[in-house]
C-alpha cells in the first residue's frame, strides 16, 4: 500500500472517473490534485450515472478520507451543490475535506473567463468557462483568496475589497460589464463560510501521516497531460499541471512518496475545446467514435472531437508523467470496425517526430504516420479475461504497448465498474 496516482494520459476524459473510483475501494485517502469544476468524472454504479465535477470520484467506493487538495480551485457555490445532490442520492460526504490552501473561484473570474474567450475571437481556447484560467492567474499574481481565508473573515475581506478594487477599473470601462458589488459578494462568501467551516482542513499531515501509516493514498489528477500549462498544447490548455508531477505540488506530499502512477488511456483520442488534434476524424468514422462511445463534454455537454488512437501522444505521455501502468478504456467502443489505425509518428516539413514537438504551428502542421490493425466483430463488454479477448482486440492491445512504451495493467470494456480485465 502506498502512493498511487491516476493521471490522464491524451486530452482528457479517458475514464479517470471510472478507473478512481474502482481503486478508490481500497484506498484510505484519495485526494484531487489540479484543476476545478471544470473537470467531469463519470462513475456508473448499476446503471446509476454519477457525474463528479470537484468532489473526488473515491467518493463512491470504499470509506476513504476525500480530499479537495491545495493545487485545486475551488467554486464553493458549486461544492455546495455538488454536496447537496450526492446527499439526496445517499451519499455519505461526511468525510469530505478541503484543504485550506486551496484557492477559491470568485464571481469575477467567471466573468473574466468569459469576457477574455470572447475577446480572443478566432483563437478562442474553448475553456469551460468556470473561471478556471482566471483564478489560477490571480493565484500565481499572488492576489488570489484562499479557501482557509474563509475562517479568517477580517483577512478575507480586506483582501476582497482590495481584489474588487483592481477588478472594477477593468469590469464597465474595460470589458463593458458591470460593476462587481464588494458587499454582495462578501455577504455570499460569509454564507459559504459558515457552510463549509467543518470541512476545511490543512490536510499536509493527514495525507503524509497516511502514507507513513504505509496506508493507500490515491491521488486524483483532472484533465490530463496534452492539457497541462507546461506540456501541453500550449496556448491550447488548462492553466494547472494535470501531469504526475503536479501530484506533489498539488497535495503537499514529496515526489518519494508516490510509488506508482497509472496513466488512463482511451483507445481512441478524443479532445473537447480548441487545439490541434493530428489524428482527428473530421468525417463519418469521427462521428461513429462519438456515437458509440457517448462523447459529450461531462461538464459542458460540448460534443467531443474524436480521432484515431495517436501513438505520439501516448509515446510522450508515458515519458512526461513516469507511467508504471497503463489502464486502457474504451476498447469496447471499437468493436465492429473492419480496420483501426494507430498513429506512429507526425510527419512535419518531410520529417517523422516520435513525441510531441513544442511548436504549436509544428503540430498544426502534423500529418499523421498510420499503422493500420484488423478489427473485431464480437461484443467484448461482458469478457472478464484476457484469453477470452478476440485475437485481433489482443493484437491491438499489443500494439499500443509497443508503440507507447509501457505495459497495460487493466482493460475497461464498459462505464460500470465490474467490466475489467485485469492483464498483470
Ligand atoms: P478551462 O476551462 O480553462 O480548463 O479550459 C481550458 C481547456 O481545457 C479543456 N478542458 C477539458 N477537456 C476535457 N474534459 C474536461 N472536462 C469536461 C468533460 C469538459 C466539458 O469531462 O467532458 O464538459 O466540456 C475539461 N476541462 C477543461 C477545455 O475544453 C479547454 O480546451
Ligand atoms: P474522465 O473525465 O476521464 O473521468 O472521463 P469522462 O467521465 O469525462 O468520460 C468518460 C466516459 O466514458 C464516461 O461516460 C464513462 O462512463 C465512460 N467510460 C469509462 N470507461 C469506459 C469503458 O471502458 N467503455 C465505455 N464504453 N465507456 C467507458
Ligand atoms: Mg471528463
Amino acid at each position: 500500500m502506498a502512493g498511487y496516482v491516476v493521471v490522464g494520459t491524451q486530452w482528457g476524459d479517458e475514464g479517470k472517473g471510472k478507473i478512481i473510483d474502482v481503486l478508490a475501494e481500497k484506498a484510505d485517502v484519495i485526494i484531487r490534485y489540479q484543476g476545478g469544476n471544470n473537470a467531469g468524472h463519470t462513475v456508473v454504479i448499476n446503471d446509476e450515472k454519477f457525474i463528479l465535477h470537484l468532489i473526488p470520484s473515491g467518493i463512491l467506493n470504499g470509506n476513504g478520507d476525500c480530499i479537495i487538495g491545495p493545487g485545486v480551485v475551488v467554486d464553493p457555490k458549486v461544492l455546495l451543490e455538488e454536496i447537496e445532490l450526492l446527499e439526496s442520492k445517499g451519499i455519505n460526504t461526511e468525510k469530505l475535506y478541503v484543504s485550506d490552501r486551496a484557492h477559491l473561484i470568485m464571481p469575477y473570474h467567471i466573468t473574466i473567463d468569459e469576457v477574455k474567450e470572447d475577446l480572443r475571437g478566432k483563437n478562442k481556447i474553448g475553456t469551460t468557462k468556470r473561471g478556471i484560467g482566471p483564478a489560477y492567474g490571480d493565484k500565481i499574481s499572488r492576489i488570489g483568496m484562499r479557501v482557509g481565508d474563509l475562517l479568517e473573515l477580517d483577512y478575507f475581506k480586506d483582501r476582497l475589497y482590495e481584489n474588487v478594487k483592481e477588478k472594477n477599473m477593468f469590469f464597465e470601462k474595460v470589458y463593458g460589464v458591470n460593476s462587481l458589488d464588494f458587499e454582495e459578494i462578501f455577504e455570499e462568501y460569509k454564507g459559504y463560510a459558515s457552510q463549509l467551516k467543518d470541512r476545511i482542513i490543512d490536510n499536509i499531515p493527514i495525507v503524509n501521516d497516511a502514507l507513513d501509516e504505509n496506508k493507500m493514498v490515491l491521488f486524483e489528477g483532472a484533465q490530463a497531460t496534452m492539457l497541462d500549462i507546461n506540456y501541453g498544447t500550449y496556448p491550447y490548455v488548462t492553466s494547472s499541471s494535470p501531469t504526475s508531477a503536479g501530484a506533489p505540488v498539488g497535495t503537499g506530499a514529496a515526489p518519494t512518496r508516490i510509488d506508482k502512477i497509472i496513466g488512463v488511456m482511451k483507445a481512441y483520442t478524443t479532445r473537447v475545446g480548441a487545439g490541434p488534434f493530428p489524428s482527428e476524424l473530421d468525417d463519418e468514422m469521427g462521428e461513429k467514435l462519438r456515437k458509440t462511445g457517448g462523447e459529450y463534454g461531462a461538464t459542458t455537454g460540448r460534443p467531443r472531437r474524436c480521432g484515431w488512437f495517436d501513438g505520439v501522444v501516448g509515446r510522450y505521455s508515458v515519458i512526461i508523467n513516469g507511467l508504471t501502468d497503463i489502464v486502457l478504456t474504451k476498447i469496447d467502443v471499437l468493436s465492429g470496425l473492419d480496420t483501426i489505425k494507430i498513429a506512429t509518428g507526425y510527419e512535419i516539413d518531410g520529417k517523422v517526430y516520435k513525441t510531441v514537438p513544442a511548436s504549436l504551428g509544428k503540430i498544426e502542421k502534423a500529418v499523421p504516420v498510420y499503422e493500420e490493425l484488423n478489427g473485431w466483430a464480437e461484443d467484448i463488454s461482458k469478457i472478464k479475461s484476457y484469453d477470452a479477448l478476440p485475437e485481433n482486440a489482443k493484437k491491438y492491445i499489443a500494439k499500443i504497448e509497443e508503440v507507447v512504451g509501457a505495459k497495460i495493467s487493466m482493460v475497461s470494456v464498459g462505464p460500470n465498474r465490474d467490466q475489467n480485465i485485469f492483464i498483470r
